[in-house]
C-alpha cells in the first residue's frame, strides 16, 4: 500500500517536475530569461548598432548640456545594474597608517613613500614615488596593481614631474572566485563585483590625494593594464575627479567593445563564465551571453561618461584577444559625445604591434597625451592620437576590418 502510495506520488508529481525543469534548461535561447529582480532579457530592445548614446532610454535626444548630465546618470545606472553592480558612495572616515618615507629602491632618483589607507575595517597599501627636488603641486598617475613596488616605468614617470601613486588592489578585494573580500565585507548591501571594488579603492586613493598638499587635483591621470584597465576605465568613467584616464589592454569590460569584434576575442560569453572572470561582474552581466544586443549600452558608453575629459585607450595590435577593433569601434562611437560637448581631441586612441603588455611605448604614448593635456607641451605627432577615431588615414598603416556579432 505504502510502496504504490510511493510509486503514484514519484510518476504524478516527481516525475513531471524534473522533466519540466530539464526541459527548462533546454530551452530555446529566446524563451525570456528572468534575472534576478524579474526582468526578462527579451522585454528589453534588440539594437544591433552600438546603442546610441545621445538618445535617452525614452527616445529622447539629448539636446543640451543639461540633457547630457540626466543621459549620464542613465549611463551609469544601465552599467552598474547590468554589468558591474552598485559601488558605495564616499566613506566618511579616511585615515593615513604606516607612513614610511625613503629613497626609491634600485638607485631611482626620488622618493618613496609607502601608507596603508584605512577606511573603516578595510586597509588598503599604497606607495607614492615622488620626482627628485620637486615643488609645488604636482600632477599624478595612479596605477593599480596586484602588489606595490613596480619600479620599472617609475623613472620615465618621474623624469617628466609626475608623482606616481600605485595602490594593492587585493587589499580590497582578492582576485578570486566565490570570495568575500574585505570591501564587500564592509558593504554587505552593495551587489558589487570584483572590478567595482578596485574602481572604488582608485577613487578612495583619489580621497586621499586630496588631503596632500603637493598635488595639481586638477591634473590626476588613472592607468591600468588589462584587469587594471578596466578597472581604470571604469573609475574614471564614474567618478568625474580624474581628469585622464588611460586603459591599456583593457579588453572585454573594459575598451573593448560587446557587440563588435574580429578573430578570436575574449567574448561576453567567456569573460563571465564560473571557472573564469564571471565574480569581476555583475551576475546579471552573464545573462546575455549570446544575447549582446539587448544590452541597453556597450563599452563606447563608458568612455562617453569620461568626456570631457581625457581619454587615451592603449591597444597591441597582435593582442586580438584584448579586442583592438572593438576598441577602435567603442572610441569612434564614444566621439559622437566629445563632440557635443566640444572636445573631440580629448577622445585618443594609440595602437602598436605586438602582444598583451603595458610596454614603454604604451607609456610613452599615455604620458605624451597626459602631457598635451596636462602642460600644453604639444606631441611630436598629435595626429597619431586621433587618426584611428576619426577615420582619416591611418599613416601608420593599420588596417581594421569590421565584422558584427549577429
Ligand atoms: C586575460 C583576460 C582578460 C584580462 C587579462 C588580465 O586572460 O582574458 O580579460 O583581464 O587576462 O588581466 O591579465
Amino acid at each position: 500500500m505504502k510502496s504504490t502510495f510511493l510509486r503514484t506520488l514519484v510518476r504524478s508529481i516527481l516525475v513531471p517536475i524534473c522533466a519540466f525543469i530539464a526541459r527548462a534548461q533546454e530551452a530555446p535561447r529566446d524563451i525570456p530569461i528572468v534575472v534576478a529582480d524579474e526582468v526578462t532579457i527579451s522585454k528589453l530592445p534588440s539594437i544591433n548598432e552600438l546603442p546610441d548614446l545621445l538618445t535617452f532610454a525614452d527616445d529622447t535626444g539629448v539636446k543640451s548640456k543639461a540633457d547630457w548630465k540626466r543621459r549620464r546618470k542613465e549611463l551609469i545606472r544601465q552599467i552598474e545594474h547590468y554589468a558591474y553592480g552598485h559601488l558605495p558612495g564616499r566613506p566618511n572616515q579616511l585615515e593615513v597608517s604606516d607612513h614610511l618615507t625613503g629613497p626609491i629602491p634600485n638607485s631611482i632618483e626620488g622618493t618613496e613613500e609607502r601608507l596603508t589607507l584605512l577606511i573603516g575595517s578595510i586597509a588598503m597599501r599604497i606607495a607614492v614615488y615622488r620626482p627628485e627636488g620637486a615643488t609645488g603641486k604636482l600632477p599624478v598617475i595612479i596605477r593599480e596593481e596586484h602588489a606595490l613596488g613596480h619600479l620599472e616605468e617609475v623613472p620615465q614617470i618621474l623624469e617628466r614631474g609626475y608623482l606616481f601613486v600605485e595602490f594593492a588592489r587585493e587589499d580590497l578585494d582578492p582576485d578570486k572566485p566565490n570570495t568575500i573580500g574585505p570591501a564587500q565585507r564592509a558593504y554587505p548591501k552593495h551587489d558589487w563585483g570584483t572590478l567595482a571594488v578596485w574602481a572604488w579603492g582608485a577613487m578612495r586613493v583619489l580621497d586621499y590625494l586630496e588631503t596632500r598638499d603637493d598635488v595639481d587635483l586638477t591634473k590626476v591621470g588613472i592607468t591600468g593594464h588589462s584587469r587594471g584597465g578596466k578597472v581604470a576605465l571604469l573609475a574614471g568613467a564614474l567618478d568625474e575627479r580624474f581628469a585622464l584616464v588611460a586603459p591599456n589592454g583593457s579588453g572585454c569590460g573594459g575598451a573593448g567593445c560587446f557587440r563588435i569584434s574580429e578573430g578570436k576575442v575574449e567574448t561576453l560569453d567567456l569573460i563571465t563564465r564560473s571557472d573564469r572572470f564571471g565574480y569581476w561582474f555583475h551576475p546579471r552581466l552573464r545573462t546575455f551571453a549570446g544575447h549582446e544586443e539587448r544590452l541597453p549600452f556597450d563599452q563606447h558608453a563608458l568612455k562617453a561618461l569620461v568626456a570631457p575629459r581625457a581619454l587615451i585607450c592603449t591597444d597591441a595590435l597582435g593582442d586580438t584577444w584584448a579586442n583592438p577593433v572593438g576598441n577602435r569601434a567603442t572610441s569612434t562611437a564614444a566621439n559622437a559625445v566629445f563632440e557635443f560637448l566640444g572636445a573631440k581631441h580629448h577622445n585618443a586612441l594609440h595602437f602598436r604591434e605586438g602582444q598583451h603588455d603595458m610596454t614603454p611605448a604604451d607609456w610613452k604614448a599615455i604620458l605624451d597625451f597626459a602631457d598635451w593635456h596636462f602642460a600644453k607641451r604639444e606631441p611630436e605627432n598629435r595626429k597619431r592620437f586621433f587618426q584611428l577615431t576619426l577615420g582619416a588615414n591611418p599613416s601608420n598603416g593599420v588596417q581594421f576590418r569590421k565584422n558584427r556579432r549577429q
